[in-house]
């Protein structure tokens, strides 16, 4: 497996000497948002994690490789390749052996940065359960991946568009700590509050990271959840979006959208539904995700 590993030789050299490292996303570059605002964003977050005193980790497949790190270069052909595959857990084997460009979701790149040795991520908004899943079982991947990957996900919680109280009870079940940074309530993407309690409050990077060290040095490995709340500044409040987001999804639902489609079709609806404030709104969310991961990372580099 290691064969098919590039480690980006900065990455290589934080990682060996012990230094703060930061794993990135790449589905939000190809499928959480439009040309050119990912690729500007995507630098942004990784010039965020520097300035924060740690080495980003952009995670992506190339050329039937594992790529923990992308040079300048790589990260503008990801953003501009127009057929790029969204790769989950389930997707990750075929992609690499078709040598095939791929995005890694938050599941991927959860089980990417661990090969590495990289124990937190900065993302947006986690997968969870979509709102109907009853009916149609569509549960993200990425809750699964955080019961049994031991890396801790720095997010603005669960993407507004899903089930969040669902999403909440199958993280309890899977045992993923779920930590409020100064926050008491779960954030909820575009807006800092949901109305529902965060089973936990943390309002440090050393107190997060003292309890990621207790859980994996328990054995208990997996991952954890960091809810991270928007800043004010770039918020939107639940009751403006909440019309848009039925819309989008009663629009999901007319078209038959499904499986991996459904979460990059609401997200670019409500691009256009808000005016593009939902992607404002997620560029400012996705660079205070980095800030804090990048002082999670430093903090838990120096225990
Ligand atoms: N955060 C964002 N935008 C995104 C995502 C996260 O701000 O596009 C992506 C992540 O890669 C996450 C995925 O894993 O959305 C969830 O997809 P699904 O619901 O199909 O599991
Ligand atoms: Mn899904």
């Amino acid at each position: 497996m290691t064969a098919r590993l590039e480690v980006l030789p900065e990455v290589r050299d934080a990682l060996t000497a012990g230094r703060p490292v930061v794993a990135l996303e790449s589905t939000i570059i190809t499928h959480g948002m439009p040309a050119p605002r990912n690729l500007e964003t995507a630098r942004a977050v990784e010039a965020a994690v520097r300035a924060g005193g740690a080495v980003p980790a952009t995670i992506a497949l190339l050329d039937g490789s594992i790529r923990i790190g992308l040079a300048a270069g790589e990260l503008e052909r990801l953003a501009g390749e127009r057929q790029v595959a969204k790769v989950s857990r389930a997707d990750l084997p075929a992609v690499l052996a078709a040598g095939a460009p791929g995005s890694t979701t938050v599941a991927a790149t959860m089980i990417c940065a661990a090969l590495a040795g990289i124990r937190v991520f900065a993302t947006g908004g986690i997968g969870g359960v979509h709102r109907g899943a009853a009916q149609s079982f569509d549960v993200s991947a990425d809750l699964q991946e955080l019961a049994r990957t031991p890396v801790a996900v720095v997010c603005a919680g669960a993407k507004a568009i899903l089930d969040l109280p669902k999403t909440l009870e199958v993280l309890e079940t899977l045992g993923v700590p779920v930590i409020g940074y100064r926050c008491d309530e779960l954030p909820a993407f575009y807006s800092r509050a949901s109305g529902l309690a965060v089973p936990l409050r943390r309002d440090s990077a050393a107190e997060i990271a003292a309890v990621m060290q207790a859980k994996w040095a328990l054995g208990l490995g997996g991952g954890l959840v960091i809810g991270n709340p928007i800043p004010e500044a770039a918020e939107i409040p639940a009751e403006a979006i909440a019309a848009h987001i039925e819309t989008a999804l009663a629009e999901a639902a007319a078209e038959g959208v499904q499986a991996k489609a459904v979460t990059p079709f609401l997200l670019a609806r409500l691009e256009t539904l808000t005016g593009g404030a939902s992607l404002e709104a997620n560029v400012a969310l996705v660079l205070n995700n980095a800030r804090l991961a990048a002082a999670i990372a430093s903090a838990f580099a120096e225990l």
